[in-house]
Parts: C-alpha cells; sequence; structure tokens
C-alpha cells in the first residue's frame, strides 16, 4: 500500500473481489466504479460501506475490515469511505484481498499535486487521468496553473482575446533543441468553462479538489499579447512567449488593469468552487513598474516604500476581492515579503527556511519546496536520463525523505511542465516520485527500505493504469 496506512493488523484467509460482489452503503456507486464491481453484484461476497460518529477519524479517516466473506468500510465522511475504498483497491491482489483490520488517518489536511497546464496544453482525458491517479495516492488537491507566459489555458468569457490569442504560441521548440524532439510548430489549446467544471465534478467524486491558479501580476505575458492595454508598452505588443525563463513583462497597476483581474477572478470562482484559489505571485520582476509614471502615481498614493511594494498591492486587492466572494488567496511565497493578508495562505516554494517564515508570519502554509517537491528535476544524473529543467538532483529517496514537519496545513509535488512536453515526459517525471510524495503528505512515519519494497509490489497496478513511470534504480532507461 502506499502510502502506508497508520495501522495494519493482518488476519486469516482472503477475500476474493471479483465482480460479482456486492457493494452498499453510501456512495457505493464511485465505490463500485472503482473497484470494477457490477451494479447488480449478487454476491456472495459483500462490501459494506458506512457513516459512522467517529471524531478521532476526523474529516478523511476511515477503518476497513476485511474477512473472507465481507468488507466493512467506515468513516465519518465521504472522502474518508473513498479513502478507504482506495486502500481496498490496493490490497487486492491474486487470489483476493488479504483479511486484515485497518485503522487510517491523514497527517496532512492538504495533499496536493500541481499540474502546469499552461506550457503545454493537455486534453482532458489526461487530466482525468491524473485525477485517478491522484486519488489513488490519497492526494485531495489537484493545483491546476492554468495560465503563464507562454499560454493561457481557461475561458473568460468577458475577455475572450485571452484564450483566442493567449492560447497560442507560435513555436513550441524553445528551450528542448538540445532534447532534438521538436519541430518548431506551433502550440496551443484551451479550456471551455464547460469542460473545466466537467473536470471539477470528476475529481469530486473521487474526493479531489481542483484548486485553479492564474498568474498575476508576473508570468501573465499571455495576457499582456491579448490586451496589450494590460501592459507597459501597448504600442509595442509583446507576443506570447516562446522560451522559458522570467520574463521582464508584468501586469500595469492601473484601475483598468484591477479590474480585469477583478472580472477573471469572478468568472475563475463561478466554475471552480475550492475554498482556495491560487493567484499567483511569484518571480515578478519590477523593472518596468519602476520605469512607469502610473505605478509611481500609485505607490505615492497608496503610501508604499517603492516599486517592490507594488506585489504586495496587488496581492491584498486580490485576495480581499476574493475574500468577499467568500474565499481565500493562496500565493507562492514570494508575496511574503511584501506584507501580504493575514488570512493569505502561502505556498514556500524558494525553501524550507520560507515555510518556516510563512509560518512565523502566521500564514497557512503549504509546504512546497522546490528542494524536495519540484518534480520537474531530473531524479538521476545518470547520462540516458532525458533532459530536465536546470536544478538540484531529487531522487526518489529526496522525495520520500522530506518531511513538513508540525504546523503547516499541508504539502505538494510541483510539476512544472517546461521539459515535459508528452505524457511519457510528464510520467516518467512524475512516477515514481509522486508515491513517495503521497507518503510523505498521508503518513507520519517514514521507512525507506519498506517503502521501496512496497513500492515493488506497486508498479504493476501503474502498469495497469498505463503509466509510463521510471523504474526506480534502471538507469537511464529513456
Ligand atoms: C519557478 S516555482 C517557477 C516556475 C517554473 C519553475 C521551474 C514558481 C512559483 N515559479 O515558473 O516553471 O521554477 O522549475
Amino acid at each position: 500500500m502506499i502510502p502506508q496506512v497508520a495501522s495494519f493488523i493482518p488476519g486469516e484467509g482472503r477475500f476474493p473481489l471479483d465482480r460479482g460482489v456486492r457493494v452498499s452503503g453510501p456512495h457505493a456507486e464511485t465505490a463500485r466504479e472503482l473497484l470494477g464491481t457490477a451494479a447488480d453484484g449478487d454476491g456472495p461476497g459483500e462490501i459494506v460501506l458506512g457513516l459512522v460518529d467517529d471524531p478521532s477519524l476526523g474529516e478523511e479517516g476511515y477503518t476497513l475490515t476485511v474477512t473472507p466473506e465481507e468488507v466493512r468500510i467506515a468513516a465519518a465522511t465521504a472522502a474518508g469511505l473513498r479513502w478507504g475504498v482506495q486502500t481496498l483497491r490496493q490490497l487486492d491482489g491474486p487470489g483476493g484481498v488479504p483479511c486484515c483490520a485497518v485503522r487510517d488517518v491523514p497527517r496532512y489536511a492538504w495533499r496536493g499535486v500541481m499540474i502546469d497546464v499552461a506550457r503545454w496544453w493537455r486534453p482532458m482525458s489526461f487530466l482525468r487521468a491524473y485525477v485517478d491517479l491522484l486519488a489513488l495516492h490519497k492526494f485531495n488537491v489537484l493545483h491546476l496553473h492554468l495560465t503563464d507566459d507562454q499560454g493561457w489555458r481557461f475561458e473568460v468569457r468577458g475577455h475572450p482575446r485571452l484564450t483566442e490569442v493567449g492560447a497560442h504560441r507560435a513555436e513550441s521548440s524553445a528551450g528542448l533543441a538540445r532534447d532534438g524532439r521538436f519541430d518548431g510548430t506551433p502550440h496551443g489549446g484551451c479550456y471551455t468553462q464547460r469542460e473545466l467544471r466537467d473536470l471539477v465534478d470528476y475529481a469530486a467524486a473521487r474526493g479531489v479538489t481542483v484548486v485553479p491558479e492564474v498568474e498575476f501580476p508576473g508570468h501573465s505575458t499571455a495576457a499582456l499579447a491579448a490586451y496589450p492595454w494590460l501592459g507597459h508598452s501597448p504600442a509595442e505588443p509583446v507576443e506570447v512567449r516562446t522560451s522559458w525563463g522570467i520574463s521582464s513583462h508584468v501586469l500595469n497597476v492601473s484601475d483598468r488593469a484591477a479590474g480585469f483581474a477583478r472580472d477573471v477572478l469572478d468568472e475563475l470562482c463561478d466554475v471552480f468552487p475550492s475554498r482556495y484559489v491560487h493567484i499567483g505571485g511569484d518571480e515578478v520582476r519590477g523593472g518596468e513598474w519602476a520605469a512607469s509614471p502610473e505605478a509611481a502615481r500609485r505607490v505615492a498614493s497608496e503610501g508604499l516604500t517603492g516599486p517592490a511594494a507594488l506585489l504586495g498591492w496587488w496581492g491584498r486587492l486580490l485576495a480581499d476581492h476574493l475574500r468577499g466572494l467568500g474565499r481565500r488567496a493562496v500565493a507562492w511565497d514570494d508575496m511574503l515579503d511584501h506584507d501580504p493578508p493575514d488570512d493569505m495562505v502561502i505556498m514556500a516554494w524558494r525553501g524550507v527556511d520560507r515555510i518556516e517564515a510563512a509560518l512565523r508570519a502566521g500564514h497557512d502554509v503549504v509546504a512546497a519546496p522546490h528542494t524536495h517537491t519540484y518534480l520537474d528535476y531530473a531524479q538521476s544524473d545518470a547520462p540516458g536520463e532525458p533532459l530536465c529543467i536546470t536544478g538540484p538532483l531529487l531522487s526518489l529517496e529526496t522525495a520520500y525523505e522530506f518531511d513538513a514537519g508540525e504546523g503547516v496545513l499541508g504539502m505538494q509535488a510541483q510539476l512544472w511542465s517546461e521539459y515535459l512536453p508528452t505524457k511519457e515526459r510528464f510520467d516518467y517525471n512524475a512516477f515514481p516520485r509522486l508515491c513517495a510524495v503521497a507518503e510523505a503528505a498521508w503518513s507520519s512515519g517514514r521507512d525507506l527500505g519498506d517503502f521501496t519494497r512496497r513500492l515493488t509490489a506497486h508498479l504493476p497496478l501503474l502498469d495497469e493504469m498505463g503509466v509510463r513511470y521510471r523504474r526506480p534504480h534502471d538507469e537511464g532507461v529513456r
């Protein structure tokens, strides 16, 4: 099982989990779908789901009892029942499910995976398959990075050029030339609000909340290409970026740009019911603000210390607006240096010390340190390893050993996608390290040897799900 359960007591015998097994109780339908059992199963075996009033199970804990005749899953919530079903699914092996008694509760409330669909658009089938994989590993947040310099993927009805113009870039080979895989053809794609609503529902049925991210005020070249009046050089419009790295362009601080951002958030909140909404806020270059008379006026009227503080102005503006919509803003930890509102959730990416700094400042924190959770980094320096973004080596062991400590809301893995243009490349970077992150996020203890053994037994399930993972300790396979 991955992630490891809190307690497991083995019993005698096995429960045969075949198609004819009857499933009853709340959420039986999703359970049947996950377990592949028939809707009209007529026994003899039975799986009984039941809600119980047991506060010690919390929001997501469950118990699972397997005897040769019957499986019982009990939880205080629908979420707990779903995780119990995922455990049952993982326990199934040749001859059935081994009899046992499991009691399990997660360590952290936020167990996330960020998928960057801005650098490369992915079909909905890809995202659904990843929702299935997240749920299998008991992740409960899919953080969707919907916009960046290289593409805007979220349909905004009030500002249609965001996707008409911003969802397409002139060529795709930038930064991948060394890989020799790209032919320089254009790249583009976006998601309609309808498609995204369907994804939200699909994920919710599996216990996964989709937390959307739209990036302000940096990483916004695609929006500037769509609406040049958002930027600093409307007479010389920028293009949707075709190279990676940090752009010098940022949104301006006009009332019109602020209104635009509010419009986007209104539509975003309409599509995504998540309590949390990510507003970006990372890697903002202040050069354009420093040279802008409009920015100077804003700095003066707001009594700010200088143009750099305009990042905080943006953060407060967006967080206030989201609060009015009953939501909470999440931002990358760059925001921490610019007086963010107390209720802003900080996603600490720049190092473990940023987790501590954000906690000290009294924020809710999601730990996402690049050294341990950036799965776009290479996992080996073996010669046959595919080209990855420049960064420290991040082995399976490094991912596994990360401990986010006490006091954080949770932790998450990042799959920035610059160098992961295809599903094969994405899978290869994601797995099996996502298994390690799943365990770091759910389980309280850590035992690398035991994890490695369980992982070996787990890989056939990933094969079955069509995942093109990197074989652990198999150097340079593709
Ligand atoms: C930094 S982390 C970024 C992303 C890149 C990533 C590549 C963060 C908030 N910004 O724009 O994709 O590095 O590793």
